[in-house]
């Protein structure tokens, strides 16, 4: 079935447009507000949407809302299929099952005591669903913003710049500009060269930190507000890495978004993401959440790191497969609730 765009400037009012137009079997693939007051939804009927969407669908609370799901609890904890027992032994199932690792989910768990077993259920799932609360979008940085892509190799850093450079340019009229900064690996540099030449975006080649504070510095002149730099991946867990990317990035000072895949181990993921915020990382993009099983190792990195997440990347398609984290879908995968 051919899915329609819904438009209003409450995301309500989308959502009753939506339910009137195609009734309460609706579908809902994507929701989002691109500039304040305008509130878009992409639903349709008959629709057989990926898992993740299923997720981010059911569980968005503006939906549950004009769906006339109740209110007063978090709403990850809403809809059909939805009951999650309160005793500590079938939460901590719960958690293990979505791979989170024993001692967080222990540590979650029992800070969620409350005065009543029966609330146990609704604190883990609000304190989940805070830790998922999204970082900025790379795109939201306001005035001149320069941004970097770092993390280990093949994790889908070059491919998530070109998503985050289409949207900030197609749908959210910034000027931005594109720095290649990983001239070791082969191809690398035509592969930024490709997305720059298809999105119409000027770039720039540069092989160390020097080159990097030039290209940016003409970018800029030209006047680009939002620069991306595409940086090379090294070993994760060394100091070394880090050192490299402050001689690289530390003369413009850019932003550092850790691109992860979803399917890396928990410990891997708490660790990487230990290292690169210590060392000023502004926040993680999940990459390749349509390749992973479990969502628990984004959990633990949550809940144990402070660094929150700004996009979640589903697909190898550019620049259609990024989206905006949803805390409650996160949570509601996470908890194995049905969407
Ligand atoms: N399944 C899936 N593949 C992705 C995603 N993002 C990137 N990829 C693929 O991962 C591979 C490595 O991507 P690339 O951007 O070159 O990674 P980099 O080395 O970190 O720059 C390519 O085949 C991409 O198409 C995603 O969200 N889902
Ligand atoms: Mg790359």
């Amino acid at each position: 079935m051919k899915l329609q765009t819904f438009r209003a400037p409450t995301m309500n009012e989308a959502m009753n447009a939506v339910v009137a137009a195609l009734g309460r079997d609706a579908v809902v693939v994507e929701a989002r507000e691109p500039r304040p007051g305008c509130c878009e939804i992409l639903a349709g009927i008959d629709f057989d949407p990926s898992p993740v969407q299923r997720a981010h669908v059911t569980a968005m609370p503006g939906a549950a809302m004009a769906l006339g799901v109740g209110h007063g609890a978090p709403a990850a904890l809403h809809g059909p299929g939805s009951t999650l027992d309160s005793d500590r032994d079938s939460l901590l199932a719960r958690l293990a099952a979505a791979g989170i690792d024993k001692n967080v989910a222990e540590a979650l768990v029992d800070a969620s005591g409350g005065p009543s077993e029966r609330d146990r259920a609704r604190h883990v799932a609000e304190s989940l669903q805070r830790a998922f609360s999204p970082a900025p979008a790379v795109w939201e940085r306001l005035g001149r913003a320069v941004a970097a892509f770092v993390g280990p190799t093949g994790v889908g850093k070059t491919t998530t710049l070109a998503k985050v450079a289409a949207e900030a340019s197609l749908l959210r009229g910034r000027r931005v500009g594109i720095v290649a900064a990983d001239t070791q690996r082969l191809g690398a540099v035509e592969q930024v060269r490709m997305y720059a030449d298809l999105l119409g975006l000027p770039w720039q080649i540069a092989r160390d930190g020097r080159e990097v504070t030039a290209a940016c510095e003409r970018l800029q002149a030209a006047g680009r507000d939002l620069v991306l730099i595409d940086t090379g991946g090294s070993n994760p867990f060394t100091e070394e890495t880090q050192h490299a990317l402050d001689r690289l990035l530390g003369g413009v000072r850019a932003e550092r978004h850790l691109c992860m895949s979803a399917s890396t181990s928990g410990g891997d993921m708490t660790a990487i993401a230990g290292l690169y915020g210590d060392h000023g990382a502004t926040s993680v993009i999940v990459t390749k959440l349509d390749e992973a099983r479990s969502y628990g190792a984004i959990a633990s990195l949550v809940l144990q790191t402070p660094l929150r997440i700004a996009h979640v990347t589903c697909g190898q398609n550019v620049p259609d497969d990024i989206e905006r984290p949803s805390p409650s879908a996160l949570v509601r995968a996470v908890l194995g609730l049905q969407g």
